[in-house]
């Protein structure tokens, strides 16, 4: 065999590796928080996760409001945006055990925002979509048949979410990192304890020793 027959044959091989052709194309991309987000064309919830991990991510975790809000005003469906959609997949789903929901990127389930009566599609429904059927709705969450995203009314959307910076506001490290409340009052109560301890009205003897206080 010639040497141009044997490279060609070995171009061929590697094109599969080189030229990955997305399963879902991407209508549009931003970056927030330290996460860089992708929106795919609609598609099953599963061809906009296996389109999210070829993109070096997942469908997007949601972690706070913030991340919420963030994707409410970019492409939710009253955003004003030429992407504005209806319905977004996100990563949430219970696939694995009815009822215990969880993201498909493994982060803690910080945050969640069903709308009322949902979830409630049992082992019909195990993934998650933001809902703008009416401004009401706010991109408030549904457990749905992810394998309907295609043909159900304007189509289901994905929202992917590559974390290019743990520590921002877009990833559950940046919550976990942060103290909880509790320990946050319980600090600023010794430390005023401290204070009134040193005060010098404190090392006097008073006439009021004995009151409580
Ligand atoms: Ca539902
Ligand atoms: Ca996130």
């Amino acid at each position: 065999m010639c040497q141009k027959k044997l490279i060609s044959l070995f171009l061929l091989f590697l094109s599969p590796f080189t030229k990955a052709e997305l399963l879902v194309d991407v209508l549009d991309t931003t970056t927030w928080g330290g996460s860089t987000y992708y929106l795919l064309d609609k598609s099953t919830w599963d061809d906009a996760q296996s389109t999210a991990i070829a993109l070096g991510g997942n469908l997007v975790t949601i972690n706070n409001a913030e991340e919420h809000i963030f994707i409410n005003e970019t492409w939710g469906g009253f955003s004003g945006s030429e992407y504005a959609m209806t319905y977004l997949w996100i990563g949430l789903n219970d696939e694995d055990n009815e009822g215990e929901f969880t993201w498909i990127s493994g982060e803690e389930v910080t945050y969640t925002l069903f709308t009322s009566g949902e979830p409630n599609g049992g082992e019909n429904e195990n993934q998650v979509y933001m809902w703008y059927r009416s401004a009401a709705y706010a991109g408030y969450w549904n457990d749905f048949d992810g394998s309907r995203g295609v043909d159900y009314y304007d189509g289901v959307y994905g929202v992917v979410e590559v974390v290019d910076d743990p520590t921002g506001l877009s990833s559950a490290a940046n919550i976990t990192d942060l103290p909880s409340p509790h320990v946050g009052i319980f600090f600023l109560s010794f430390l005023a304890y401290q204070a009134r301890r040193r005060s010098p009205l404190n090392q006097q003897p008073h006439a009021d020793d004995a009151c409580d206080y």
